[in-house]
Formats: structure tokens, sequence, C-alpha cells
């Protein structure tokens, strides 16, 4: 296995023990907010820093990014960990058992290996590139579905602007029409890993940060899915807005929605 992928697998699990523990027992739980609908609690703090302190003893010299924490540059700069110890906090904090720690490593803009952990239904998601993806071990690849007919989409809702949601709640409409149905699940990174594994057929959100997408991104490629912004093309991470599934399905929903995303929305 690639060392760096046994280091990633070695962090998550200890994050996730940190999150099960809180998650058993809710009364320990701190919230901050961070902004409007935006939390961190404790247990996000304490797993981030057992993540880098793990990366750190293993690789001092990498650069790290991490949500709670921000950016720590080492003296390597082309090899840069993207961390998101909690992804899915809202579901956290409302004990709600689907969330997952996210952890990529990239060197030269390139992301090597990934892995999405939800401790509490104990499912690693893993891939390192070039060599496929897995489920606790077992590969994965994305459904079969042709087009959006009869597809399950995750998605989310526009809960940082909620001033676009008219036009984006108007390009739902439209998707609904055209698909099977929606889920809202309320963590990207265990999106992009269900879209990898087939449980879904694809996805879509706005807004998303680097660490939501990075080891799902890697994930879902090496499982033989797209990943594109809403024009087709690759400025998700700088814009957030992210369409994915296998390549089918992509193309089904850049071609229904296309001219559709309000234009601050679009790319
Ligand atoms: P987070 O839990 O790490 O903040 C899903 O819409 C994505 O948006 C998740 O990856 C989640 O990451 C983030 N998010 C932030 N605030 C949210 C909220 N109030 N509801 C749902 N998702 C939220
Ligand atoms: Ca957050
Ligand atoms: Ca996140
Ligand atoms: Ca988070």
């Amino acid at each position: 296995m690639h060392p760096m992928l046994n280091i990633a697998i070695r962090a998550a699990r200890k994050a996730g023990n940190v999150a099960i523990k809180a998650y058993e027992n809710p009364s320990s739980i701190e919230i901050d907010t961070k902004g409007a609908n935006d939390f961190a609690t404790n247990a996000d703090r304490a797993a981030e820093a057992l993540i880098i302190e793990t990366i750190k003893k293993a690789y001092p010299d990498h650069t790290i990014i991490a949500e709670e924490s921000g950016l720590a540059k080492g003296n390597d700069a082309e090899t840069q960990w993207i961390i998101d110890p909690i992804d899915g906090t809202t579901n956290f904090i409302k004990n709600i058992p689907h969330f997952a720690v996210s952890i990529a490593a990239r060197v030269k803009g390139k992301t090597e290996v990934a892995v999405v952990y939800n401790p509490m239904s104990n499912e690693l998601f893993t891939a390192a590139r070039g060599k496929g993806a897995q489920l606790n071990g077992y590969r994965i690849r994305v459904s079969n579905a042709k087009d959006l007919d009869g597809s399950v989409l995750a998605m989310a809702f526009p809960f940082k602007a909620k001033q676009h949601s008219d036009s984006y709640f108007a390009v739902l409409q439209k998707l609904f029409t055209k698909c099977g149905d929606f889920r809202r699940t309320g963590s990207a990174a265990l999106d992009l890993a269900y879209v990898a594994s087939g449980r879904l057929d694809g996805f879509f959100e706005i807004g998303l940060k680097p660490w939501d997408i990075a080891a799902g991104e890697l994930i879902l490629r090496e499982a033989g899915g797209v990943v594109t912004d809403f024009a087709g093309g690759n400025n998700y991470m700088v814009s957030g807005n992210i369409v994915a599934g296998n390549p089918r399905i992509v193309k089904d929903l850049l071609v229904s929605t296309q001219n559709d995303w309000p234009e601050n929305l679009r790319n």
C-alpha cells in the first residue's frame, strides 16, 4: 500500500474514534458558531489536531490545509494534505450518524491518496491514484445509469446563499422532473464516496470548500466517475460548484442545466 495512504487511514481512524466517543456522549459536545448555519465543535478541533499530529509525525515537512486550523506551510511546499476532520458537522451535532473524516494528500497539484471514513458505519473509502477505489478493501465502481431517468442524485440547498435560493430551486424543479429522486445527506465527502460506490447515481452542490471535495474526488475518479464545475470545466476547487457521477450522468446533468444555473453560481 502507498505509505501516505497508510498514514491517512491511521489518522482517519484516530479522528473517527474521537467523533464516536463524543457522539455517544452528546453532553460533552461544545458548539461554536462560525457563521450563519456554520458550526464547529470541540470534537471537530480534537479530531483535526490528532490528524495533524499523526501526519506531522510521519511527514514533518509536508504542508497541511485543514478546515478548522487553516494552512500550515511546511518546508515541502509540493506535498499538501487537505483535511476535513468531520464532514457533516450539522448531522454530528444533531446525533445523526452520517458524517465522515476526509483526508487527501496532493503532490504537485495531483491527489495521490484519499480516505473518506464514516466511523459510525465503519465504512472506509480509500483510493490511490491509478490503483482504483475501495470500500473496506473491496473494489468499488460507479453505477451504470445511462441518463437521469430514474436516477437518485445527492444534492444540497444553498444554506450559505439563501438570497439565491429562488433561482436555485428553479433548477432543482427542472432536474426533479428528469431524475428519479434527490437525497440531501449533509456530507459532501460521503456523497462523493456514495457515488463512487454506485449507491447514488450523481451529485451536485454549490459553494463547497477544497477539504469537502479533495478526498472524495479521487475516490470517485478511481471508481470510474467524473467531476466538473457547472460549465463542464475544472474550476470546481475554486468555485466550489460541483457536478459528479459516471460520465453519462454528468453529461446529462450538464446538458439539462447548463443555461439555467444562476450566473453567480455557474462555473
Ligand atoms: P462541514 O460539516 O464540514 O461544514 C454539505 O452541504 C456540505 O456543506 C458538507 O460537506 C458540510 O461540511 C457543509 N456544511 C456547512 N454547514 C452546513 C449546514 N448548515 N448544513 C449542511 N451542510 C453544511
Ligand atoms: Ca464546517
Ligand atoms: Ca466539510
Ligand atoms: Ca468539517
